[in-house]
């Protein structure tokens, strides 16, 4: 029998389970946010009201995240092969941004949400980024869920920038070889401050990283489900959780 614990304890019941039940919870979650586009076809709509749904499920999933008493949540908002699509679909996804923070940036403040960014912020529109600064700046003090957003992320870049300004560095004299580790390579990364992720939930099906984080995943937990991101909500997100209690758990009891 699969020990598979229920969001509801009983159908009789039908009480959710309680944020303090969930033992064990990881610290920081990654997620990539797949099959926005797909979900909108289902039902005969243009991609961008795929886009545009899954937006609204980040809002939801910051407040679940704070819920559960997560710590850091990247989100995989935009990815540096995302220019590859039409025109008008990334000048639609580069203006969420704005619109996300226009609708939900008060409620992130009252709610103690620091918003940071990782990837390659200079090259991204200009709306784009005097709105994310903006709300970097407005929540730098917060000190509850780090809400991080990866926008023109790409891991390979991010290693390779990583490489030219050791290299420059070593050039300068900061250090020798020898001084040139794990350590040394994780300060050049866009997430120089950041734990590594615990727990990296991919909605939609699709089994594989796409360019995300791969450093930064070494240790980390894999959790796929098919539901499409505009679809996530509490019970899958809890159904993550649990799983990865009960993994900790027996890698625990070896
Ligand atoms: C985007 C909605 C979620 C599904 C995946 C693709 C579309 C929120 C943001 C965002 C980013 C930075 C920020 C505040 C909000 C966002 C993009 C796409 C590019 F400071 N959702 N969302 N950015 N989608």
């Amino acid at each position: 029998m699969p020990m598979k614990l229920p969001f509801f304890r009983s159908k009789k019941e039908a009480q959710p389970i309680q944020a303090e039940e969930l033992t064990n919870v990881p610290e920081h979650v990654a997620i990539i946010m797949d099959g926005n586009g797909r979900w909108a076809k289902q039902r005969g709509l243009p991609r961008i009201a795929g886009h545009k749904a899954g937006m609204d499920v980040v809002k939801e999933t910051v407040e679940l995240a704070i819920k559960y008493k997560i710590n850091v949540l990247t989100l995989f908002a935009f990815s540096t092969e995302n220019w590859s699509r039409p025109k008008h679909e990334v000048e639609y996804l580069l203006r969420l941004p704005k619109e996300f923070l226009h609708i939900y940036l008060p409620d992130l403040i009252k709610n103690n949400v620091r918003i940071e960014t990782i990837g390659d912020f200079d090259s991204l529109p200009n709306y784009t980024k005097e709105a994310v600064q903006y709300a970097k700046e407005k929540t730098k003090n917060n000190d509850g869920l780090l809400l991080n957003f990866a926008l023109n992320y790409g891991s390979r870049k991010e290693i390779l920038s990583a490489i030219k300004s050791i290299m420059k560095d070593f050039d300068d004299e900061k250090f020798s070889v020898e001084q040139v580790d794990e350590n040394l390579l994780s300060q050049y990364l866009y997430t120089h401050d950041l734990q590594d992720p615990d727990l990296l939930i991919r909605t939609s099906g699709e089994q594989r990283l796409s360019n995300f984080l791969l450093w930064q995943l070494a240790y980390t937990e894999f959790w796929f489900t098919d539901i499409l991101w505009p679809d996530f909500n509490e019970e899958i997100f809890v159904e993550a959780l649990m799983d990865y209690q009960n993994r900790s758990r027996r890698f625990g009891g070896i």
